[in-house]
């Protein structure tokens, strides 16, 4: 077993930061890495925080962190901050907001980049996840900004995700990006006790009512909080794990493991297979002659000349 997965599993802390730095960085060392955190996975209650930039999201994982510790719990917490203009300053304003966890031994805080491939975001971020259950955390808050498909992407690998959204913000059910209300499990309407929450409300409601099919059976509950004040964490929570027994024991968590499997797999599977191509596309001199000088061929009969070389594929 490498020397840094048998630290993590003890709680070492600085083994667990190297850990996530060398799986961010695609070193080497990551697939042996993985190995010896695979077996963990599946162990933490994964939640996804989504919502548009400023709508509180960072300010309800500090409080739910909170009171995640104040029940024992061991939290991890990943905070995805795209490289788009939209996160100005989120980082440090995230480091500021989550500092006072740091030092406790029970939290840990990373913040990580999505440079790279839109792909690579959401593959690195399911590893990073798989380090941190090794790590014993009971719970993993992830936190982006639903702006981009990535983050979206980001977010199915939660187990349960909470979309933030806030009133008087234009943050409207009619405007909201397409997707993301589909993959939300429960609403929270943040800054509560601003004037327009009861509105938000009524909206959301509204839409929840004329919605005729429920992903899973689950019925999204809608909650209220204050997160600068810390109201309606109790029952933020409550619903969190509401919504996590609900997957669990109806088979829907299984299913979406299952899943899961399946499609981590084929990606690592089509990424060698495009990489086998793209070598042999270099190399093998008949390939070569049909891809740069038979311009008289179009593409379609280009690439079946081609295919014809591997016979498995059927044309
Ligand atoms: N009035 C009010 N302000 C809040 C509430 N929750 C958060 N805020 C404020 O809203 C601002 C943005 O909060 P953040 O927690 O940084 O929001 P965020 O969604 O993490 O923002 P990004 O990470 O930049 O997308 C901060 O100034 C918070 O103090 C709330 O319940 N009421
Ligand atoms: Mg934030």
């Amino acid at each position: 077993m490498h020397p840094i997965v048998q630290r993590v599993i003890q709680g070492d802390k600085r083994a667990i930061a190297r850990a996530l730095t060398l799986i961010e960085n695609d070193d080497e060392s990551k697939r042996e890495l993985l190995q010896g955190f695979y077996p963990y996975a599946g162990r933490a209650h994964i939640v996804g925080f989504t919502g548009s930039p400023g709508a509180g999201k960072s300010t309800l994982v500090d409080q739910v962190i909170a009171y995640l510790r104040a029940s024992g719990k061991k939290v991890g917490v990943l905070a995805v901050d795209p490289s788009s203009p939209f996160s100005g300053g989120a980082l440090l304003g995230d480091r500021v907001r989550m500092i006072r966890h740091s030092s406790d031994p029970g939290v840990y805080i990373r913040s990580m980049g999505s440079r790279g491939s839109l792909g690579g975001l959401g593959r690195s971020t399911r590893e990073m996840l798989y380090a941190l259950e090794a790590y014993g955390c009971d719970v993993i808050l992830l936190e982006t900004v639903g702006v981009g498909q990535s983050e979206l992407d980001v977010m199915t690998v939660a187990d349960t995700v909470a979309l933030v959204l806030t009133p008087g913000s234009g943050d409207h059910v009619q405007t909201a990006k397409a997707g993301i209300m589909e993959i939300a499990d429960v609403f929270v309407v943040n800054k509560q006790e601003l004037p327009g929450a009861d509105a938000l409300v009524r909206e959301l409601q509204l839409m929840l009512h004329d919605k005729r099919q429920y992903r899973e059976d689950w019925k999204n509950p809608i909650v209220r909080t204050s997160a600068t004040a810390g109201e309606g964490i109790e029952q933020l929570w409550a619903e969190m794990t509401r919504h996590y027994e609900h997957i669990r024991t109806h088979g829907y968590l299984a299913q979406r493991r299952k899943q899961r499997h399946m499609e981590e797999t084929m990606k690592l599977v089509e990424t060698a297979f495009a990489k086998y191509l793209r070598a042999r596309a270099a190399s093998d001199e008949s390939w070569r002659s049909v891809l740069m000088d038979d311009l008289q061929a179009d593409p379609y009969i280009a690439s079946e000349k081609i295919l014809r070389d591997l016979p498995w594929i059927r044309l």
